[in-house]
Formats: C-alpha cells, structure tokens, sequence
C-alpha cells in the first residue's frame, strides 16, 4: 500500500489496497481477488475485517478518525493505531505468546495486519453464554504481571522507560477517554450518559450525591493521570481477551500509556465481578451457580498469580533503578527488599479495589455499556443484576483501605448477590 492520505477501507476495496503487501500475501495466497472478507469490529472504535485466501487468513484492524461508537462528531486521531502497534511489540516481548502476532504495520492508513486468533472466542461472550475456561486466572495473572512489572523502572534501564514514557505520553485523546468515561462523567448527569431507567434512577441519584464516593473517584483519577508506573495495556476487559479452552491472547492496547499498575488489574478484576453479577440475568436455561462459583474462584486465582509472578520477578528481575539490589540483597538485606515488596503489593491492591468499583460503575452509568448486563433484555431483570453491583463498585472503591483480602472482597460480593435478591 503505497497511498499516504488516510482513507477508510471497506470490504471491497480492501483486496485491491492491501493485495501488494508481502506479509499478507505470504499468508493468504497471490491471488487477492480470491480473498474473502468479512468487516466484524463490534468494539466502539475501529475497523476489524477478517480476510481469508487459499493459504490463510489474517485480521486488518483500521483505526477511523472518530469514534465508531458515537460517529463523526466525536473526532479521535488515528494516532491510536501507532501506540496499539508499539504496545504490542512491548506486551509480545514481554509476555511472550501473549497477545497476536503483527504482520504488517501501516502507520498513514493506521492500520494493523495481524494474526487471525482461531477458534478463539471473546472471552465476554463466553462468560455470557456461562463457558468455564480452565486457562483464564494463570494466563491473565501472568501477563499482568508480566507486562506491568517488565515495563516498569523496578525492571527498565532508566533511559529506555523514559523514551517510552515520552513515547506514550502523546496518547492524549484515549487517556482523555478514560479520564473523562470512568472517572467523572458517572458521578454526573453527562450528556452520553445513560442507565437502565427508571428501575436505577433513585439509586443513581444516590451515587451522584454520595460525597464519599465522588472524591474518591477523583483521587484514582489523579492517580490514573500522574502515577506514569508502567505501560498499561489501558483498557483491560474482558471484551479485549480472546480465549479457547488451551489459550488466553490480549488484544487491543490502543489505550496503553504510562499508568499505576492497579489500573490494569482493577478494570481486569471489575469484570469479572460484574459478568458475576450478571449471572442471574442468563439463567433462562438453567442456574448460574456453577458460573457465579467459578467467577469468584476466577478473581482470587488471578489476583494470587499475578502477586506470586510480580513477587518473583522482583526477586529476579528487578534491574531497574528503584530499590536498587546494592542497597538491599548485595549487603545481605534481602528481608529489606521482601518489605518493600509487601509495602508495593498492598498499595497496589487497595489501588486495584478502588478502579475495580469506578469500572463497575462507568459500565452501568455511562456511555460504554457492556454486553454482560446489555444482552439481558428485559429491563427489570437487568436493573435487578445492575443494582447489587452499583452497591459493590461503591463499597470497593468507597472502603479500599479496608479490605484486606480478595475472599474478603468475595465474600462481600456473595452476600450482596444474594441480599439482592427478590
Ligand atoms: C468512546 S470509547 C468507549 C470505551 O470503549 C473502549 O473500549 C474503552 O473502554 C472506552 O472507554
Ligand atoms: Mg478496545
């Protein structure tokens, strides 16, 4: 592809425009008039086809100059597609096998050729249909372990992590997303707002005038936007995993940035909680018991894998320059440095509660809706899933220092699962 004036593909025109790229040939076959492709982004910003030939197939991931979401009056730089592309060569080294391999980067058109993931399913859209997948809690563990403390300075040469600070740094607008969609428009009557109503409404108008909770969302908004800790994958749901029963592969970093570490892992751990919540919304072909069970057994497996993981690669691997060894192993303090780890890991779990509890509530209260409550489609039954939820996401993000285990915050979740109920 040689034209540099941005422009759209669509399913017909993607053959001709992208049919002289070596990568892609190599994998699909010479022939491009033969490709097959089908456009199935159903995410909220880009262009995703699928195309198939004689030898293979690939997917083409186009950014668009706007938000798909909302339409062209909401403008958004094609930029994205440059920090997904260098995310993922980041995550890739970092957590290999982790997330789909790149073929082809095209940074004018802001278009991405990657690996087609096959038989691999949203991981989302499993949870919905009540699927336990035996691989998710050690693979997820693992890769935000991984990936968070890999790009970090407790493991980064110093002048690496700066460049890449200053590289990511210039994600202005995808920050500014979630600046504005977790971390304030919920707490306020913004105008792309909306939630299931009037079942919701009084206890909405309760959250918006709950002082606790709105200066609480505040201080992690401060914390999003000044703790620059490590690369984040930005937008780590559910909806942005694709899963089999033997594989876990992250997709999607267009958001990643330099953030706390908690951010990562409380919006991963969020959705769990609320695909838990959801449960009784899908129960028409039997009882989710099973599936509530497996979820909470799903967040306390991630949860103590990604603390064994980063506890052991800050034993390993820690060559950056925070908490220098010389200062602590190589004068015979090894106990100094365990201190320091267990002071690191408990701010990042009370982090990590407090944007689990904005997640929830931006998922329910704002403009980004998740399927998990969305596809239930008789409203009171929805509200009755919403509702213990809201009151969860309040109590985790209101009470953070307080909690001090995960079976803690489970726990918690049981019971206001089972309160809830009519
Ligand atoms: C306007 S974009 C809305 C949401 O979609 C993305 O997946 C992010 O989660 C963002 O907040
Ligand atoms: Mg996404």
């Amino acid at each position: 592809m040689t034209q540099t004036a941005f422009e759209a593909l669509t399913v017909e025109s993607l053959p001709g425009r992208l049919g002289g790229i070596a990568a892609l040939v190599e994998r699909l076959g010479e022939d491009s008039s033969a490709w097959k492709v089908r456009e199935v982004g159903d995410g909220n910003l880009n262009l995703v086809f699928i195309v198939e030939g004689s030898k293979g197939a690939a997917v083409v991931k186009q950014a668009l100059p706007y938000v798909r979401l909302v339409g062209d009056s909401w403008p958004l730089p094609l930029k994205r597609s440059f920090f997904e592309y260098h995310a993922l060569k980041r995550q890739e080294a970092r957590a290999p096998g982790t997330v789909p391999a790149i073929y082809h980067f095209d940074e004018a058109q802001a278009l991405i050729v990657m690996e087609f993931l096959s038989p691999h399913i949203i991981l989302r859209k499993e949870l919905i249909a009540g699927r336990e997948l035996p691989r998710i809690a050690e693979d997820l563990g693992l890769f935000t372990a991984r990936t968070l403390f890999r790009g970090s300075d407790f493991h980064m040469a110093t002048r690496d992590r700066k460049a890449d600070l200053a590289l990511f740094a210039d994600n202005v607008e995808l920050c500014g997303i979630t600046e504005d969609l977790v971390f304030t428009d919920p707490y306020f009557e913004a105008k792309l707002n909306r939630h299931t109503s009037p079942q919701l409404d009084p206890l909405v108008a309760e959250l918006r005038a709950d002082r606790d909770l709105k200066v609480e969302a505040q201080r992690l908004k401060h914390l999003f936007a000044s703790k620059a800790e490590t690369l984040l994958h930005g937008d780590l749901h559910t909806g942005s995993i694709m899963v089999t029963d033997e594989e876990t592969r992250v997709i999607d970093p267009e958001f990643a940035f330099y953030g706390p570490i908690a951010f990562d892992v409380g919006m991963l751990l969020a959705n769990f909680w609320m695909a838990y919540f959801s449960q009784r919304g899908h129960e028409e072909n039997g009882s989710r018991d099973s599936m509530r069970a497996y979820l909470l057994r799903t967040t306390a497996e991630i949860w103590s894998v990604f603390r064994g993981e980063f506890s052991r690669l800050w034993r390993t691997e820690r060559t950056g320059m925070l908490y220098h060894r010389s200062l602590f192993e190589d004068r015979g303090d090894a106990l100094g440095a365990e201190q320091a780890l267990d002071r690191l890991l408990h701010e990042i779990w009370e982090d990590t509660l407090g944007f689990a509890g904005v997640e929830i509530h931006r998922r329910i209260l704002g403009l980004a809706h998740n399927a998990d409550f969305e596809t239930i489609e008789d409203a009171d039954l929805r509200a009755s899933c919403e509702a213990p939820a809201l009151k969860f996401g309040r109590h985790l993000a209101v009470n953070c220092r307080q909690i001090h285990s995960i079976e803690e915050v489970n726990n918690l979740a049981a019971l206001i699962e089972k309160e809830s109920r009519p």
